[in-house]
């Protein structure tokens, strides 16, 4: 297994010329959990990230075959918290209050996962169809009553549905559009699926949280793309689609919600002007930001090994909490393995018994973290912790304290 090297670093969406600006070192894929006995058989890649000097599209620099990230055994399960199932269920309620009304709508979802937003269109009876290439979390959709195929969206894909079903009044995508390199064919996809005044809804990780907030273990070999209003506009405006509006939303530590148009089908939302302008006057692309953030990062994992070589000098106990995907990239990075944080605990069965790829943590189920309760709890599931410490507050009211890496190092 090799990685694919971007070579020349050209832009996936117009071809210009990608500068790189942040390189978190040889990293494992971020979901490739591995058993003990299997550690040694880790696959690694350079995972580093640019913007386009033409279109400001930013993206990793080389890239995973998708077959080796999605497969039979993706060990996210979206359906795993339950602010995610909630948000879901709303969107999934919006969509048939709004766009979903007419006579027999149709609605197609590009990476449905367990059917976290799916299985609530299924049960109100609407036509809808699921595209998941990773089998074992479309078969969980499919038991939900998902039509699912397991497949990767593409323009052939795509041709194949309208052939079947006819057009569709929305496609949706969360969290999979920034996942797919060949997204120039999801667009010309797009083009061929979409009815006359269909919208193409997706919502992926912002690139604002990621510089501003310094989100910087979002970076990742699943994260190909880092969208922001004005990259996500310039990619439109090449496949005769357009950005008609642009919504904040809490997910993941602060995403947008982008919708897509056939050019000229809408009218934009004053949002869209709105966030461009806003991204202007952060200068959110510009070259100077990209520096700044990339010094920033350093110092984070310089202040993050200095605490936990203080808390273990001092013979305090360290235990992680979570193992998303961003936990891979920030231990990697970090250099964090099992004898600062001896384990992580985390609520999804297919991780547990397995290792942090890369660092080796061995991640075990939640009541482990009880079991003694630790000195300090290193949140690696940062988007959760309202949920998550809500849910353990025992642990604060034993004197555990909670140790947080994004924006800054801090403990509370
Ligand atoms: O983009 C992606 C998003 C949708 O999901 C994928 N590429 C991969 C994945 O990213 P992630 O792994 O960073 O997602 P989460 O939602 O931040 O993962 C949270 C992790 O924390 C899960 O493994 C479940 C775990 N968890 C837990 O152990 N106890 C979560 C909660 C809420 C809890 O109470
Ligand atoms: N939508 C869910 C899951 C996101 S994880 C959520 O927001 O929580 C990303 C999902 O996209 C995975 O299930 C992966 O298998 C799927 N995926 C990756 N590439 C894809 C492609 N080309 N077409 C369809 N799904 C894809
Ligand atoms: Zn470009």
């Amino acid at each position: 297994m090799t990685a694919d090297d971007h070579s020349g670093h050209t832009c996936r969406v117009c071809g210009g010329k990608v500068a790189e600006f942040i390189d978190l070192g040889q990293q494992p894929t971020a979901n490739g959990f591995l058993l003990p006995h299997e550690a040694d058989q880790v696959f690694l890649f350079r995972l580093a990230i640019g913007a386009c000097e033409s279109c400001t599209m930013v993206q990793l620099l080389d890239e995973v075959p998708q077959e080796f990230r999605y497969h039979a055994d993706y060990r996210y399960h979206a359906s795993g918290s339950a602010s995610h199932r909630r948000h879901f269920q709303h969107n999934a309620e919006r969509f048939l209050r709004t766009e979903l009304t007419g006579p027999d709508p149709f609605i197609v979802e590009i990476g449905c996962n367990d059917g976290v937003l799916l299985g609530s269109i299924a049960a109100a009876g609407v036509r809808h169809l699921g595209v998941e290439p990773s089998t074992n979390v479309a078969e969980i959709a499919a038991a939900k009553g998902v039509r699912v195929v397991t497949e990767f969206f593409d323009e052939s894909t795509a041709a194949t549905i309208r052939a079947e079903h006819g057009t569709a009044d929305v496609v949706f995508g969360a969290n999979t559009i920034c996942h797919i390199a060949h997204i120039g064919s999801v667009l010309r996809g797009l083009d061929t699926l979409l009815a006359p005044n269909g919208i193409f809804v997706f919502e992926e990780p912002y690139l604002g949280t990621l510089i501003d907030g310094l989100a910087f273990d979002q970076i990742y070999d699943e994260h190909v793309f880092y969208f922001s209003a004005t990259s996500v506009r310039n990619m439109a405006e090449q496949y005769g689609l357009e950005l008609v509006d642009a919504e904040h939303i809490p997910m993941h530590g602060g995403e947008i919600r982008y919708t897509l148009a056939r050019a000229g089908a809408r009218t934009p939302a004053p949002a869209v002007r709105l966030l461009l302008s806003d991204e202007r006057t952060r200068r959110m692309s510009e070259p100077e930001t990209f520096t700044t953030f990339g010094h920033t990062v350093t110092m984070i994992r310089e202040d993050l090994l200095a605490l936990l070589g203080e808390l273990k000098a001092g013979g305090k106990r360290v235990v992680g909490y979570g193992a998303p995907a961003k936990c891979t990239t920030v231990t990697n990075y970090c250099g964090i393995g099992p004898d600062l944080v001896p384990f992580v605990c985390d609520s999804t069965p297919a991780k547990q018994g397995h290792l942090v790829p890369g660092s080796r943590l061995p991640v075990r189920p939640p009541t482990a973290f009880a079991d003694p309760y630790p000195d300090y709890a290193l949140l690696f599931s940062w988007n959760h912790a309202e949920e998550i410490m809500a849910k353990e507050n025992d642990f604060r009211t034993a004197g555990g304290r909670w140790i947080h890496y994004v924006p800054e190092v801090r403990v509370r």
